[in-house]
């Protein structure tokens, strides 16, 4: 049986390619929700609606595991949807979080995200209940995400977007960021650039592949089986958008349904 992936949109392919890298015996149904993005300017309510009726497309599919690759999504509707359904659900703030806690020596994090993600505080809420004594300061940069799309991620305007939005958060005392939405590790190389060696990135889609890897371990869920794992893509619309951009970050062809 395949993993689940879902997103808002093409984001959430970051997180799917993590999934490939870590765990390549798996076949993966990723489903990007074109037709509805943003979530990042949404309210909970709709984002929680919207999170149950793909749970329920990619049952149909016969997941075993459902990762939710959105970081607004995973703010704002895991819990709701972990209550209610009978698979293994994971998130990516709980990883993202973890990872943060241990890599930080002056307990001061910085939190990069959309609108809805930064307000939910899911982020601090989970690294306080690993350690309370930590500082986390957290910033929204919504137009990281069109400037990705769009193809920007190296280009001079996105320098620009980076300092208008970081210059606050880089006088802080912050030593580790945590990327906290599915576009921004594409613009990770600009960000390191940004603040320098002595902040530490944090990519909460590499710590989610390596936590599915363990659940599937503890559940006997891993595929067994080494051959050529399938990747299928579904959208919500505009498949082609999808399809192009996904082919500028997967190392192979996708073909996507609508
Ligand atoms: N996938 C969303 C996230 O990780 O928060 C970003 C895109 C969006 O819906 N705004």
């Amino acid at each position: 049986a395949p993993i689940g992936v879902f997103d808002s949109g093409v984001g959430g392919l970051t997180v799917a390619r993590e999934i490939m890298r870590q765990l390549p015996n798996e076949n993966i149904v990723y489903f990007g929700d074109t037709a509805r993005v943003p979530y990042g300017s949404k309210s909970k309510d709709n984002i929680i609606r919207f999170s149950r009726q793909i749970i329920r497309f990619l049952k149909t599919k016969n997941v075993k595991a459902v990762v939710i690759a959105c970081n607004t999504a995973s703010a704002l509707a895991l819990e709701t949807v972990q209550k209610e359904t009978d698979l293994p659900i994971l998130g990516v703030i709980v990883p993202g979080a973890r990872a943060a806690v241990q890599e930080t020596r002056n307990n001061c994090i910085g939190i990069v995200g959309t609108e809805a993600t930064i307000r939910s505080e899911t982020y601090n809420k989970e690294i306080h209940k690993l350690n309370p004594d930590i500082k986390v300061i957290g910033k929204p940069c919504p137009l990281f995400v069109p400037l990705v799309e769009e193809g920007f991620a190296k280009h001079s305007i996105t320098k620009e977007v980076i300092d208008i939005y970081l210059s606050e958060m880089k006088k802080t005392d912050i030593d580790t960021m945590i990327l906290g939405c599915t576009h921004y590790p594409l613009l990770r190389s600009s960000i390191r650039e940004y603040f320098g060696e002595s902040v530490h990135i944090v990519n909460p889609a590499y710590e989610t592949a390596m936590d599915l890897k363990k659940v599937l371990a503890e559940n006997g869920m891993a595929n067994p089986s080494e051959g050529e794992a399938s990747y299928e893509f579904y959208v919500s619309d505009a498949a082609e958008k999808f399809t192009k951009f996904a082919d500028s970050i997967l190392p192979y062809d996708v073909t996507t349904t609508k």
